[in-house]
């Protein structure tokens, strides 16, 4: 789908009036008043809100601090503790309603109540307290999708211990990358995971991790008995090694939360950027939470006889604050799903909505796309073979949803009754900031319309300054907001030039996307990174950390990677090699290209690897010795080149690197 055609729907879907008449923000004029109120008094509106969602334990004085900006600080002499909100705070009220259900990969299910997770996250923490850790400090975990994660995360927040959760895709070199940034001194891990029916193994990556070196700082490694499969036991340096059930042995369960500054980091989550080093993207504690909460009741309308299915695993931001913090914070019933959309079949999510009485579903365009594919070939999986009545809402994030995609997900998945909410966020932005509310917001498929109130977002040119709506530009947050990064860890000055890039003022927060306004109704319509980053299947992957992990094989001179459009992952990563030696042929060629996807599975993970690589004797360049990118993405679209090449310096080269290898 191109943005062209985007930019030409003119399909709108209003709310239904039942809808309206029942939702947390009911009708535009409801959405205009919060807006406005936000215009009016920017602090009023955020403070009112953190005092009616959090529970203190000292409430704050101060709502916001510019003092340092961009290093923004909200709430900052307040105190609180965030498993406490999501936890502690339901005990008197709803002890036995179930938080999460868990379906692992088999099918077969596990409830827990609100008191039991307490207990559990209790248990655990006061576990982690026998290993000598103090507040502020580091923990990888880097576990598999369930309850565990959940409780593994909730107990460090209970601490007050910073995570950075790894996900359980990513290879021993990059936990090893994250570990050494974060200086971690615990790893939460499994022995194996089950993906699609197979066990697949975890452990052996993190005792391979930390033997490549510079982790003297981790002391401790916890392993969770998740899939039995052997594991070696303290091989991994100086690491103390520990089974989870080990550590709970005998520990009570019920655990003092630590109150901790709101600004206490909460977590760090690595995501790629446009240089070749994944950033510590640092957030905060009450201001994180305050939005998790509140988007979870303004944009997907959260009651409390809702069931809530956000797909996403914990290794993602959306895992973050839509599975592990918002839904708990809000007492809301959740489904936590460890397997993949296509096992046994790809009936799966419709098959476990139907089952679980799901009322509002929150997934990726991807996993739509691909669920459309397979219902056209086996009907038996299409969503219209399950009953699916439960639902009222629909969400979409991570990437655009082409319109046809949105039509499909409306009509045959939401019947044709459940408004989508395509929420436009980033591991930045800690929650939603466009997004449609579906009691209020009129959709437009492919667009996700407009901001969430009280985030003051807009498209600019490179200056800084206003463009007039139906004119592309970069998208922009002029003001500060609650659940916003704070900074990249141990790289402030990066921090400071990727979002408030000195050539935009240096006061406003750039996100790296483009985007337009509709001349008409003002709606947001995204159109992609503006940087090196990809978007494969609703990943961030930064070209630059594909391309220094393909000349860090000895076979390789010079790399260039750059996205082309794929129907179903949105985008695929092609890779531009030079070898050292020989341009290869024939069954070299395969050879060679399938060590070198081997190679940047191992590097980065599988989700990185290339989906095609060409060999060239040289990369397409300009005189003064730039790749052209440009020239590239043309290449890998098949497109034949007819711009102006004169800048080049060697011509020939481009139809060498025409060739795709079958
Ligand atoms: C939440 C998440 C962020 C990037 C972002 C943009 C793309 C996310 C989108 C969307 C269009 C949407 N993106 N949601 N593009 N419409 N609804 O995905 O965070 O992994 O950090 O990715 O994803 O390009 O800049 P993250």
């Amino acid at each position: 789908m191109s943005i062209e055609s985007v930019l030409h729907e003119n399909r709108v879907f209003e709310p239904s009036a039942d809808f309206v008449k029942n939702a947390n923000v009911s009708g535009m004029s409801a959405y205009n008043a919060l807006c406005k109120e936000a215009t009016d008094d920017f602090q009023g509106f955020w403070a009112k809100l953190a005092r009616e969602l959090l529970v203190w334990n000292k409430p704050f004085t101060k709502t916001l601090n510019e003092d340092n900006a961009p290093f923004y600080k909200w709430f900052e002499d307040g105190e609180l503790n965030v498993s406490a909100n999501c936890l502690d705070k339901h005990l008197n009220t709803i002890p036995n309603k179930v938080a999460i259900i868990f379906e692992a990969d088999d099918g077969s299910v596990t409830n827990v109540t609100f008191k039991e997770l307490y207990h559990r996250v209790c248990q655990f923490a006061n576990g982690l307290k026998k290993l000598n850790l103090t507040v502020g400090d580091r923990v990888i975990i880097y576990l598999p999708m369930g309850i565990d994660a959940v409780v593994a995360m909730q107990a460090c927040a209970r601490l007050g211990l910073t995570h950075s959760v790894v996900f359980g895709g990513f290879s021993a070199k990059s936990l090893n990358e994250r570990i050494i940034d974060a200086g971690a001194v615990a790893v939460i891990t499994s022995d194996g995971q089950f993906r699609g029916g197979k066990a697949l193994p975890l452990k052996p990556a993190v005792d391979e991790g930390i033997a490549m070196g510079g982790c003297e700082s981790i002391k401790n490694v916890v392993v969770l008995k998740k899939t039995g499969q052997e594991i070696t036991w303290n091989q991994n340096g100086n690491a103390n090694n520990i089974w989870w059930h080990d550590l709970i042995a005998g520990q009570a369960d019920t655990c003092e939360p630590v109150m901790l500054s709101a600004e206490h980091p909460l977590f760090l989550l690595y995501t790629s950027g446009s240089t070749g080093k994944p950033k510590g993207v640092q957030h905060s504690s009450a201001g994180y939470l305050l939005h998790a909460m509140n988007s979870m009741r303004w944009t997907f309308d959260v009651k409390d006889n809702d069931v809530f299915w956000c797909t996403a695993d914990v290794g993602w931001i959306t895992g973050h604050t839509y599975v592990a913090y918002g839904p708990l914070a809000m007492g809301v019933t959740q489904v936590v799903f460890e397997g993949i959309p296509t096992y046994p079949d790809a009936g799966r999510f419709w098959q476990m909505i139907q089952k679980h009485k799901v009322s509002i579903f929150y997934t990726a365009p991807t996993a739509i796309r691909s669920l459309i594919k397979a219902s056209e070939t086996t009907a038996s999986t299409h969503p219209k073979s399950y009953d699916l009545s439960s639902l009222r809402l629909l969400g979409s994030v991570g990437e655009p949803i082409n319109p046809e995609a949105w039509m499909w997900y409306y009509e045959n998945v939401g019947g044709g009754h459940c408004p989508i909410v395509d929420t436009f966020w980033q591991t930045e932005t800690g929650g939603h900031v466009i997004t449609p509310l579906p009691g209020a917001t009129s959709l437009v498929p492919g667009s996700c319309t407009l901001p969430f109130p009280g985030i003051d977002i807009d498209v600019v040119d490179e200056t800084g300054k206003d463009v007039p709506w139906g004119t592309g530009g970069l998208l922009v947050i002029k003001k500060p907001w609650p659940s916003m990064i704070r900074t990249i860890y141990n790289d402030p000055e990066r921090y400071k030039s990727s979002y408030y890039p000195v050539d935009l003022g240096g006061k406003i927060y750039l996100a790296g996307d483009g985007a337009v306004r509709d001349a008409k109704t003002g709606n947001f319509t995204i159109m992609g990174r503006i940087d090196d980053v990809l978007n494969v299947s609703g990943h961030r992957l930064g070209t630059m950390e594909i391309e220094s992990a393909l000349v860090s094989n000895p076979l390789v001179a010079e790399a260039a990677v750059v996205g082309k459009p794929h129907d179903i992952k949105g985008e695929s990563v092609v890779a531009y090699v030079v070898l050292k030696g020989q341009r290869p042929e024939g069954e070299e060629l395969k050879k060679i290209v399938a060590q070198l996807r081997d190679w940047v599975g191992k590097e980065i993970g599988p989700i990185a690897k290339p989906d095609e690589i060409r060999f060239g004797d040289n990369l397409p360049k300009t005189r003064s010795g730039k790749i052209m990118r440009r020239l590239l993405r043309s290449l890998a679209k098949g497109e034949e080149i007819t711009s102006d090449i004169s800048t080049l310096d060697n011509p020939a080269i481009l139809d060498q690197l025409k060739e795709v290898v079958k």
